[in-house]
């Protein structure tokens, strides 16, 4: 893991806080380093040496050796995925452990280190030998990815003033982007938090749409790709509603100047340049930069749209053999997920080409298509960045309209489908301490996060960036169960929407549906007679704990390096819990709580258990790694389908193993101080205590 450490500086330069160094092969430097060999080897003398076997041949690298190390890597580059998918699959195929450290090391100083960083994640997380490594978080290694650049020169001289330890950390203002003449800016704290903007990344490491068929083909991915990005909407809807702004508008007109601006105030450290922005009504023009290989025309996203919105409207896709390819309720939405991302799972790449992808790539260029001033790619160009910028949600509402406009042509759920026989669900209720019952509580807090990872100056040691964010008292739900049956196995789905919509007036289902964000869902036993069902926030299956996203000074949780850290095993996908629950409003922003019981011997998927130890923290919007995704229903079921035949309100379309509670989300306008000596304290696998 200490290959991670300074991804820009010299494998054998000392890592890590105990400064560990690789005792390198002489024919492992590059070829400016090899007459220096011996030198090398005395002038960067480390705590602890790890030593390298050299391996007897190195395997042909040329095809990712393709990019340079100074130039920008972006996912959403066609040419630039297949060069890491080249990576991911050589690394994949190295025998042992100690090959594989071996050609890591031989790589790192060679290979582009964004990429080389990406498929080294991607190869560790899925190689049966690495698994349960913990790899460090990206915003430790690329901070520059996720703060304020303007910390950085503080940091560097905090460091060379102060000793570690000792160190004040350097607090990043709310405000850094833009002020409240940018009426978006009011969400800028969702847009640029720094846990929402890790899942994403997070989540595109683990959701590949290139690379080997093995690691790419999961269970659902296409489904979960439509899933993940819709719920994102939702929350930023629902955050937004609670900031007295309007639903996010969708972006349809193509030729249309487009009013939002972003301005990042992100250093790019890889490409030594700052990353570009996107003045107010900004026109999407024709792309085409030969040095990225990247060429097509909007009319190119117009014809792809169409033939997609041709294929859902027939109920069939055309595939490369020219043969036609139902969308069934079962698969329809699988199939349309991976054709319009596209995924190389995509049924007729040629044809339907790459929408949403290429719809990154035309915003992430729109300063420069042509490449005429050299500009690099915008943050829309990567997933690390891409949820900072206002216009990555327009995109995506109006790639999720794609699917919704599929979901309307699939049957919708019949009373049978829905219901649990024998099984009521009472009643809800939200409680935390010291606040009224149905109230959930927010305000600011601050968190720390160490630089010292990704910052390649001296003095060495942590140096802590200091975050306000988002939070929420933490609260318990209780529902009471009504079991009139046997005892049998029960899912709990829980899900959070706002009441009223831009005018006051209460949302019809047919919106409201949409808006649904998922809090929790989980299996139960329900045992004959009443059951009263208690769950913890922080038990959710959306999230990942805080002390994942966040490392605070003082903490006590294990540095990714430590023999401890294997104590929790994740790969950092899932929302940040931080995150939870929309800001609310000050007057308390009425919400509906809603709250099913389904049949789970319906809902259980064999063999999705995992092995309990890697990746199955927030398996609602990130599945289980090596596994199947552990919910037979369609994902956002009840809410992914347009409501049968008489339904128009939440209550109508109620069976009776469903209920729904009126709640508040009251915010506070208080800055909470970092929590000291925070410890992972999850409880291990669901669990709900009857
Ligand atoms: Cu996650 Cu567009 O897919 O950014």
């Amino acid at each position: 893991l200490y290959l991670f450490d300074r991804p820009t500086e010299p494998i054998f330069i000392g890592k890590g806080d105990e400064n560990v160094s690789f005792d390198v092969p002489t024919e492992y430097l590059i070829d400016r380093y090899k007459p220096l060999a011996s030198d090398i080897q005395t002038r960067f003398p480390g705590g602890k040496t790890v030593p390298v076997t050299k391996l007897s041949s190195i395997p042909d690298l040329s095809i990712p050796l393709g990019l340079k190390r100074d130039k920008p890597f972006s996912l959403f580059n066609t040419s630039h995925s297949k060069m890491a998918a080249k990576l991911i699959e050589i690394l994949m195929n190295v025998k042992s452990y100690d090959e594989l450290l071996s050609l890591s090391v031989y790589c790192r100083d060679r290979i582009n280190p964004y990429m080389f960083t990406y498929a080294l994640s991607v190869a560790l997380i899925h190689r049966p030998d690495t698994r349960n490594l913990r790899l460090p978080s990206h915003s430790e290694m690329f901070p520059s990815l996720y703060m304020d650049s303007s910390v950085f020169a503080r940091a560097r001289e905090e460091s060379a003033v102060v000793q570690a330890g000792s160190r004040t950390p350097i607090e990043i203002p709310h405000d850094y982007s833009a002020n409240n003449l940018d009426a978006e800016h009011r969400i800028s704290y969702f847009r640029e938090d720094i846990g929402i903007n890790l899942h994403h990344w997070h989540w595109h490491l683990v959701y590949p749409f290139d690379g080997p068929l093995s690691i790419v083909n999961k269970n659902r991915r296409g489904e979960l790709f439509f899933y993940m990005h819709q719920q994102i909407i939702a929350r930023y809807n629902m955050e937004r509603l609670s900031n007295n702004m309007n639903r996010v508008v969708r972006l349809t007109n193509w030729d249309q100047p487009i009013e939002e601006g972003y301005f990042p105030k992100l250093d790019n450290i890889l490409a030594n340049r700052v990353w570009p922005s996107r003045p107010v009504n900004a026109v999407l023009q024709n792309i085409s930069r030969e040095v990225e290989q990247i060429t097509f025309d909007i009319e190119d996203l117009v014809r792809w749209r169409d033939r997609i919105f041709n294929a859902i409207h027939s109920g069939f896709i055309i595939n490369t053999a020219g043969q036609q390819v139902r969308l069934t309720e079962t698969d329809g939405i699988d199939i349309l997920g991976n054709l319009i991302e596209a995924s190389i799972l995509s049924q007729n790449p040629n044809f339907y080409g790459s929408l949403h992808n290429n719809g990154h790539n035309a915003i992430a260029y729109i300063h420069d298509p042509d490449n005429r001033f050299l500009e690099n790619y915008g943050v829309m160009g990567d997933s690390a960045t891409a949820m900072r910028d206002p216009i990555f949600y327009r995109w995506h509402a109006y790639i999720d309209d794609i699917f919704q406009e599929y979901k309307a042509t699939i049957p919708s759920y019949n009373v049978q489908n829905l219901n649990f026989d024998n099984v009521t669900v009472q009643s809800v209720e939200v409680t935390a301490t010291g606040l009224p019952r149905n109230e959930f509580a927010t305000f600011w807090q601050q968190s720390d996060t160490d630089l010292s990872r990704g910052l390649d100056f001296l003095p060495r040691g942590s140096i802590f960036a200091r975050f306000t964010h988002l939070q929420h008292a933490p609260f318990n739900y209780k529902i009471v169960v009504e079991n009139n049956g046997n005892q049998r196995i029960g899912t709990v789905r829980i899900f959070l929407a706002p009441k009223f919509d831009e005018r006051g007036l209460p949302f019809l289902f047919r919106e409201q549906r949409k808006l649904f964000v998922e809090l929790d869902k989980f299996s139960t036993s329900l045992r004959r007679g009443r059951n009263e069902i208690v769950r913890r926030s922080i038990e959710s299956s959306v999230t990942i704990p805080h002390e994942i996203t966040y490392r605070n000074q003082g903490s006590n949780r294990p540095a990714a390096n430590s023999d401890a850290a294997p104590m929790f095993n994740f790969c950092g996908c899932g929302w940040p819990q931080n995150m939870l629950i929309a800001k609310g409003s000050p007057e308390g922003f009425q919400c509906q709580l809603f709250v099913m019981v389904s049949n789970g011997e319906i809902d259980q998927v064999a063999n999705a258990q995992g092995d309990g130890q890697t990746c199955d923290d927030a398996s609602s919007y990130c599945g289980i790694l090596n596994s199947r995704y552990p919910d037979s229903r369609s994902m956002g079921y009840p809410f992914d389908r347009t409501p049968r035949d008489g339904v128009v309100t939440l209550q109508q379309f109620l069976t009776t193993n469903m209920v729904v509670q009126d709640v508040r989300i009251r915010f506070t306008n208080r800055t909470v101080a970092p929590l000291q000596n925070a410890t992972v304290n999850r409880p291990t696998g669901a669990s709900a205590n009857n």
